[in-house]
């Protein structure tokens, strides 16, 4: 168990709870009289469950399985084993710890509708099946790293966001995508938490929309989407932090101007919209020098883009790499 393993000294960026809201997290806790003492320590609570084959009883294997892109076929170390990385998850619509993956099933994906709209030809509603339909769908193996410092290996199924922008035809005047998580308060609890700029939205742009490792997941491990990772559609972004991966998208809008992400939103000064990974540039609270593997529990190196300079270091150039703006 990993979580026995780490030294007491190790458990700071859990312990900070980087991507709470302070404001309405206090207010809840000086409703429930809990001191400082409780804070950030619900996502150490649970040891994985022993002797399960499996973390994932709603997902249907994938068949035939899609061909695994070349390019992505090796992420430097082994994927992540699934039971691991599907009970370690954020998606603060069903609570702001780790442990989501049992409440998230409560969320309805089928029927569901992906909405593209704003600058484009003409604008469509597009059922989920058909989309897929229309989508080249491949695997790849790819590192995913969390603002929070924790790093896991995923072999996500799905296809380039560029695709999907083609599909979608923006004008030209678009200059940004727009993506925003479904709004359902019923099996979303965290929804009802009125502090939080619900729903979720996220934005790139055009440029960093189209580049090839953009992607949209629709699985994982070999089978559907799993509902605590996004499910039936998120994006994915493995040169940025985490956050800027969003799940569960219901709309995508093409957009002349920059949009503010739900982050950015409630904390402009530490989750700023490009959130390109860089180890030389901390975090205001904590470094971002190494990571945690959540599997093996090892203290690994951050790489620049997280190790993805090379397909994505040029959508950048010429921007000023100084400061934190490109990186926060
Ligand atoms: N809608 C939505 N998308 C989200 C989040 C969220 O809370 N809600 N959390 C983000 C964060 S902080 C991270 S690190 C990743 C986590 O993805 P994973 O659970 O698949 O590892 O999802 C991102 N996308
Ligand atoms: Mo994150």
């Amino acid at each position: 168990m990993f979580i026995h393993r780490r030294p007491r000294w190790r458990l700071s960026e859990n312990r900070v709870t980087p991507e709470s809201v302070y404001q309405g997290r206090r207010a809840v806790l000086a409703a429930l009289g809990l001191g400082g003492a409780a804070l950030g320590l619900a996502g150490l609570g649970a040891a994985w469950p022993e002797g399960e084959a499996g973390a994932a009883p709603f997902e249907a294997p994938i068949a035939p399985p899609p061909p695994r892109n070349p390019a992505f076929a090796d992420a430097g170390r082994p994927p992540t084993p699934e039971r691991i990385a599907a009970r370690y998850n954020n998606f603060y619509e069903f609570g702001s710890h780790k442990q989501i993956h049992a409440r998230a099933q409560a969320l309805v994906v089928d029927p569901w509708t992906i909405v593209i709209d704003g600058l484009v030809d003409k604008p469509f509603e597009i059922g989920f099946e058909d989309l897929l339909a229309r989508m080249p769908i491949e695997e790849r193996i790819v590192r995913h790293r969390c603002v929070e410092a924790w790093s896991m290996v995923v072999p996500w199924i799905g296809f380039p966001l560029a695709e999907l922008v083609r599909l979608a035809a923006p004008r030209a005047e678009a200059r940004h995508v727009r993506f925003e998580t479904v709004l359902d308060p019923e099996a979303m609890p965290g929804q009802r938490q009125s502090w939080y700029p619900w729903p979720y939205v996220e934005g790139l742009t055009l440029a960093e929309a189209t580049n090839p490792l953009a992607f949209m997941v629709t699985g994982a491990y070999g089978k559907t989407l799993h509902k605590q990772f996004g499910a039936p559609l998120r994006l994915h972004l493995p040169w940025k932090y985490g956050f800027k991966s969003i799940k569960s998208i219901r709309r995508i809008s093409f957009v002349k101007e920059r949009p503010v992400s739900f982050w950015e939103t409630l904390q402009p000064d530490e989750y700023g919209f490009w959130a390109n990974v860089n180890p030389d540039v901390p975090h205001r609270r904590w470094s971002q020098a190494d990571e945690r593997d959540i599997a093996t529990g090892d203290r690994i190196p951050t790489r620049l883009f997280n190790g993805y300079a090379e397909e994505v270091a040029h959508l950048y150039a010429g921007m000023p790499q100084q400061g934190r703006d490109l990186w926060f």
